[in-house]
């Protein structure tokens, strides 16, 4: 295939633009040839996922699965994009673990609560301030900020183009994509 498999994970919280920056690599990733495939909540929630909801735990198996099915596609050769809160670092961690060394990359998609919310594509936080949904990442439920993660990225500061520029002029240079 001539390219490298491996995955991007992209954490952060709803409404940082995990999904959006997420899509644009893979959109330049294909224009460049190179085979990937984008993993997030909308995807997987529907199918996988179904079954669960945004308890801890609930979040914890999410993302196990996810992070399997992510296992199997490098072993199909493929980049994979993963666009998921995932806010606990316990199963970022987990799921950097159970992939061959140097396949995980940790992209934390960086805005401030304040952002997010006034952002509020969905009207999610409104509904949690309005407490008709419960668990709601960086409210009544935490995000843990990555300590160590691979690269930042702050959708605040860049457009989304430069953000999609920014982690790919990283992936030539870091990853060697
Ligand atoms: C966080 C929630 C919640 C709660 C629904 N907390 O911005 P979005 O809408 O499109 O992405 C969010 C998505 C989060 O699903 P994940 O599978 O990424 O979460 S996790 O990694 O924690 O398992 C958001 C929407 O679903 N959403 N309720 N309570 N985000």
């Amino acid at each position: 295939l001539g390219q490298k498999p491996l995955v991007l994970w992209f954490t952060g919280l709803s409404g940082a633009g995990k999904s959006t920056l997420a899509n644009g690599v893979e959109q330049a990733l294909a224009g460049a040839g190179k085979h990937s495939f984008l993993l997030d909540g909308d995807n997987v929630r529907h199918g996988l996922c179904s079954d669960l909801g945004f308890s801890d735990s609930d979040r914890t198996e999410n993302l196990r699965r996810v992070g399997e099915v992510a296992r199997l596609m490098v072993d199909a050769g493929l980049i994979v994009l993963a666009a998921f809160v995932s806010p606990f670092a316990s199963d970022r961690q987990l799921i950097r673990e159970r992939l061959p060394q140097g396949r995980f990359f940790e992209i934390y998609v960086e805005a401030s609560l304040e952002a997010c919310e006034s952002r509020d594509p969905k009207g999610l936080y409104a509904k949690a301030r309005r407490g008709e949904i419960k668990h709601m990442t960086g409210l009544d439920s935490p995000f843990e900020v990555p300590a160590s993660p691979d690269l930042v990225v702050n959708t605040q500061a860049l457009s989304p183009a430069e953000a999609v520029n920014k982690v790919l002029e990283w992936l030539e240079k870091e990853v060697g994509l």
